[in-house]
């Protein structure tokens, strides 16, 4: 699954997120159509940010924040894999003491000067980038969403090296690593050997998901980054897997099907190039879906002529008002057959998720909710915390 971005200029932009959209490459792609065969998850991941991440354009509303945006949302915190927190509370140690576990504003006072509000500076350089490009929201939220799911968030997504989990296959269409750097150079600058990369990460994602239009959550922090990153841990679930499949590839992470299906809502902003999706163009190729909406069909078959390699793309989420916009209105869409995405099209078409997909279409407060509720829960997915791991002095090499 993809997560495509939202919201935001939309005309202007679009045309310049077209451009930017990721494609992802390289994938491979498993067996047909809703077979259920199996394929093996490319390494691509889908989620956040294979394919999904595509960028897209932004379209949307305004840039930002914004307006009319929901209200905040505040999600139960989550804790997945709650870190140990021993109770060693030194007595008045000289130094701040940080906090072992998740909690929201873990930061405050922990940097030299204790005036420092260290999130908020980076907050604000997440929004300075988004203005000058907004398809930074589906390749951050891919980003995250790999991160997360191979060997927890403590961004060893971010690591240089020769098998590093950058190197796996479905990394080939993450980006937006440079916003990490950025921010790690503000939070190097401010408040020295304080902040994980592994949170910056999580920082830009919530900041990111609200300019999008999308929840205004509560981000929690305290995360610690890894010390391992191997290509060879990276499967993330594919496009191409049945419904079934990616039910058990959400759950080997303890995500209900219910969050699966939230968490591939956010498709609702990205692109996918052709790879991921032209053999459901074509009569006679292996993934051919007749039922897909005929409109659709005729507008894509210019964008990815049948055998194409090359890596046009298209939104992830084909209402042209919403393309980049964090909102439910790519569930409305898979409910008419406008779906991109092997696996986004099963969706609406699997007994086992239909309900879900009904109930995201019909009410925009409930997709936020959920949205923020699985957001929190992906972001505190086997984190390390407390003296677990390490705090990088720069995020693409270990200390
Ligand atoms: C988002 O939530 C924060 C914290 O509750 C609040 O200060 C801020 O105004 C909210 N932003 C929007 C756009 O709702
Ligand atoms: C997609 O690629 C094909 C082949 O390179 C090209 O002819 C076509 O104009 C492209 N379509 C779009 C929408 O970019
Ligand atoms: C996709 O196409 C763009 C524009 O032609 C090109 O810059 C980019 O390198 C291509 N990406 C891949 C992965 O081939
Ligand atoms: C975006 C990115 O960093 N992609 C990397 C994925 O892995 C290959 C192999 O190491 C790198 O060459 C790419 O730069």
């Amino acid at each position: 699954m993809k997560f495509p971005v939202n919201s935001i200029l939309v005309r202007v932009l679009a045309l310049t997120m077209l451009i930017l959209a990721l494609s992802h490459v390289g994938q491979s792609k498993g067996s047909g159509w809703k077979q259920g065969g199996s394929k093996s998850s490319h390494g691509h991941k889908s989620y956040g940010s294979s394919h999904g991440q595509k960028n897209h354009g932004s379209k949307g509303r305004h840039m930002g924040r914004g307006n009319n945006k929901p209200p905040t949302n505040s999600p139960t915190p989550i804790t997945s894999s709650p870190p140990p927190s021993p109770p060693n509370v030194p007595p008045s140690s000289p130094t701040p003491t940080r906090p072992s576990a998740l909690q929201v504003g873990f930061y405050k006072g922990l940097c030299p000067n204790k005036l420092v509000d260290i999130e908020a500076a980076l907050t604000t350089k997440v929004q300075e980038h988004f203005r000058k490009d907004p398809t930074i929201l589906p390749a951050i939220l891919r980003m995250q969403f790999h991160d997360c799911f191979v060997h927890g968030c403590d961004a060893s997504i971010l690591i240089n090296g020769l098998s590093t989990e950058k190197t796996a296959g479905p990394n080939l269409s993450v980006r937006g690593y440079e916003l990490i750097d950025a921010m790690k150079a503000i939070a190097e600058a401010q408040c020295p050997g304080v902040v994980s990369c592994a949170d910056i990460i999580a920082i830009a994602t919530k900041e990111l998901i609200k300019l999008g239009g999308g929840p205004n959550y509560s981000v929690q922090t305290g995360r610690r980054d890894g010390q391992v990153s191997t290509a060879q841990d990276v499967n993330l679930p594919s496009p191409f897997l049945t419904v079934s499949e990616t039910i058990s590839a959400f759950s080997a992470k303890r995500f209900t099907t219910e969050e699966m299906v939230i968490l591939l809502g956010c498709h609702t902003v990205g692109v996918s190039s052709c790879a991921f999706f032209q053999d459901r163009l074509y009569q006679g190729t292996s993934e051919f879906d007749p039922n897909m909406d005929p409109t659709l069909r005729q507008q894509l078959m210019p964008t990815c002529p049948k055998g194409t390699t090359a890596n046009n793309s298209t939104f992830l989420d084909q209402n042209p008002q919403s393309s980049n916009i964090v909102d439910n209105s790519f569930f409305v869409q898979i409910q008419k057959q406008r779906g991109i995405l092997p696996i986004d099209q099963a969706l609406a078409r699997d007994p086992k998720t239909i309900p879900f997909v009904q109930q995201f279409a019909q009410s925009a407060s409930l997709f936020n909710t959920k949205l923020a509720n699985a957001m929190v829960k992906l972001q505190a997915l086997d984190v390390l915390t407390g003296n677990q791991g390490e705090i990088r002095k720069t995020c693409s090499r270990f200390n």
